[in-house]
């Protein structure tokens, strides 16, 4: 079996303070963020960004800061910036960091409801518009998928020709809206991408540790951060994403799966 890549998604967009007082939006809080999840087995950082106030933002300033000192306190690590942003932002504005010339972004591949009263909006359109830019700047997408039918879209976004194979998908489950997260649900997913793909499962809220034990006993990868889930076990708030990582490689240690650092996850990627 591969290496396991482990992303941590640290900060998100709509997770607060309030849910959990570590949850990070200074650069210096999400820098440190950042280094407790790389140094605790963290190949990926997933990045959204805030403003001082937790406000969800797009900014470039806010963005080159932030990987600015991710790259100086975590060597090497793949950083990861959103082009989901938070709901309601302009595709111009969530495109933004894709300017930094990242390795990877997220790619979000369809429209769906979204929580409980909201609506996270990606037609195929605006999907090929954020492909076609990724491929100009050699950015690797990392395929953002909430249900099935977001794979058949990307699979019709890469046979338009807008994405290079071999492909990385993020199956995000247990999220109101979007699939469930169940081991049907998962073996669905697997079963539906092409097979020279690799994957990332990323469990939301309770979901998110069960989630992980099957992506790591399937050979796939796992995501686990703030973003996702803000508790270590049931009741008890994590302190770190750090906390959140540890426990993944604990679990995969268990079975025996070794843990890939960025050179790593780069070679397993494709990323060149
Ligand atoms: N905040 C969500 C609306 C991504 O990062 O690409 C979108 C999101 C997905 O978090
Ligand atoms: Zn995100």
């Amino acid at each position: 079996m591969e290496k396991l890549i482990i992303t941590a998604a640290i900060c998100g967009a709509e997770v607060t303070k309030e849910q959990n007082p570590n949850v990070p939006y200074s650069v210096q809080e999400i820098a440190s963020e950042a280094e407790r999840a790389y140094k605790a087995g963290a190949s990926i950082i997933h990045l959204h960004v805030r403003k001082e106030d937790g406000t969800p933002t797009q900014d470039y300033e806010v963005f080159s800061q932030c990987i600015k000192e991710i790259k100086a306190r975590c060597p090497n690590v793949i950083i990861q910036p959103t082009t989901g942003g938070a709901v309601g932002m302009s595709n111009e504005e969530r495109l933004t960091p894709i300017k930094l010339k990242p390795e990877m972004a997220s790619l979000d591949c369809g429209t769906l409801n979204f929580g409980y009263d909201d609506i996270f909006v990606n037609t195929e359109k605006t999907i090929i518009y954020f492909a076609k830019k990724m491929k100009e700047l050699n950015i690797k997408p990392e395929i953002e998928v909430f249900d099935k039918g977001m794979i058949d879209t990307a699979l019709r976004v890469y046979k338009k020709g807008y994405l290079i194979a071999p492909l990385h998908f993020n199956f995000v489950m247990g999220l109101k809206g979007g699939i469930g997260a169940t081991l049907r649900d998962l073996d669905f997913m697997i079963g539906s991408i092409p097979e020279d793909s690799t994957y990332t499962v990323t469990g939301v809220g309770q979901s998110q540790f069960n989630m992980a034990a099957m992506a790591i006993a399937a050979g796939g990868n796992v995501r686990v951060g703030f973003e996702d889930n803000i508790y270590i076990k049931r009741g008890i708030l994590a302190k770190s994403n750090g906390e959140l990582v540890e426990k993944v490689v604990a679990m995969a240690k268990q079975i025996g799966r070794d843990v890939a650092t960025p050179e790593e996850a780069r070679e397993i990627l494709h990323i060149r």
